[in-house]
């Protein structure tokens, strides 16, 4: 793993772990916020609450998780809105990422909906708020809390997830409860997460109102001399491709074929093509897709290239979405979120 911080823990997954479509949890990247995160808890005392506006406020045992209510699994991409930050042309502030901010796992618990309906919410819910067990060092730091609207929270696909990968959650990812919004960056995938409010007004918390905002603009793109005066929450994943492989340690030779290949991803929309340029974005030619593993997955593309010149050649990758909707050339924002502009590598061809 690459250490990005260590109080709070920042990790990130290195690129050629992504040549599996499943990130195993000892690679998984890691990212807290607030330093004062968990590291032990009585899973047998240990509680899920669930108050506010409900007919039956709850105290869930991960047991009674487990045995009283119906399990549901998926496969989703966890990708930090931050993810690939460190591309932002001018720097932006923020923990400097790569693309490795990101992982599919196959996340298994109860949907929240079925908690929520356990509860019995009541008429006026606006807002739903979760909130985990980590706080910050001093108490006048903002508890990670975040929301999601009530017609979100009660849809089908969000889930209260207590395994990953066919295991408990790592201690690091949010053990033992994460909350699982399926196409919506991981910044509202609550982990170590044991509160659940039903709010009858919209949620202003920080992590909500303050921070996590992005423009109103196309493309999520501002200008860094006119910044736009409208932001709002930042929600579903941008579309985006990356390159997997070949990466940078690999010998590439000319006139020998030479397996290029990437992932390309979004917020469920689904992926209709991905093209890549040999030539530096002058003409480009469609990849193959592998088959798709889930609706909120990242879906693999491969391109057999021979190369025909020495020296440095110039990739690109760009996707275009179900919608018909391609990958732009520039993007940028103050926070350096939701990075979708299109990805060059430079190839050294021996
Ligand atoms: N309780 C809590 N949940 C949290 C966070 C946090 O700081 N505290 N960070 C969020 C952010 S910004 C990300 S990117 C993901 C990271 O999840 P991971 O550590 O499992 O990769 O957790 C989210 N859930
Ligand atoms: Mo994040």
């Amino acid at each position: 793993m690459i250490l990005l911080t260590d109080r709070a823990p920042q990790l990130e997954t290195p690129l050629k772990i992504f040549r599996k479509d499943i990130t195993p949890n000892e690679y998984f990247f890691v990212r807290w916020h607030l330093s004062q995160i968990v590291t032990k808890i009585d899973i047998d005392t240990f509680r899920l609450y669930i108050g506010g506006a409900v007919d039956k406020p709850l105290a869930l045992s991960m047991n009674d998780l487990k045995t009283k209510i119906a399990s549901d699994s998926i496969i989703a991409l966890a990708i930090c809105a931050g993810n690939s930050r460190s591309t932002f042309d001018p720097k932006v502030p923020g923990s400097q990422w790569t693309n490795g901010a990101m992982g599919n796992a196959k996340w298994k618990g109860v949907r929240l909906k079925d908690i929520l309906a356990m509860a019995g919410v009541q008429k006026e819910a606006k807002d739903v708020s979760f909130q985990g067990l980590d706080r910050g060092a001093l108490p006048g730091i903002p508890a990670f809390v975040k929301s999601l609207d009530i017609n979100h929270a009660i849809d089908s696909e969000v889930l209260v997830a207590y395994e990953m990968n066919g295991q408990p959650l790592p201690m690091l990812n949010g053990y033992p409860l994460k909350l699982v919004v399926p196409g919506w960056y991981a910044t509202y995938w609550v982990g170590a997460l044991d509160s659940i409010k039903v709010l009858k007004d919209k949620f202003t918390g920080f992590w909500m109102a303050k921070a996590y905002q992005v423009t109103t603009n196309p493309g999520m793109t501002e200008s860094p001399d006119s910044l736009s005066k409208t932001t709002v929450p930042l929600t579903g994943i941008n579309l985006h491709s990356i390159f997997v492989e070949p990466d940078a340690d690999e010998k590439v030779m000319v006139d020998k074929p030479c397996l290029v290949e990437g992932l390309a991803f979004n917020d469920g929309t689904g992926i209709q093509k991905v093209e890549l340029s040999i030539d530096d974005g002058k003409t480009w030619t469609e990849t193959k897709l592998d088959p798709i593993i889930g609706k909120y997955s990242w879906r693999r593309w491969r391109y057999d290239w021979t190369p025909k010149a020495k020296g440095v050649n110039h990739l690109c990758v760009k996707a275009t979405d179900a919608n018909g909707h391609t990958q732009t050339d520039k993007q940028w924002n103050r926070s350096g979120y939701a990075r979708g502009f299109i990805e060059h590598l430079a190839v050294s061809v021996n």
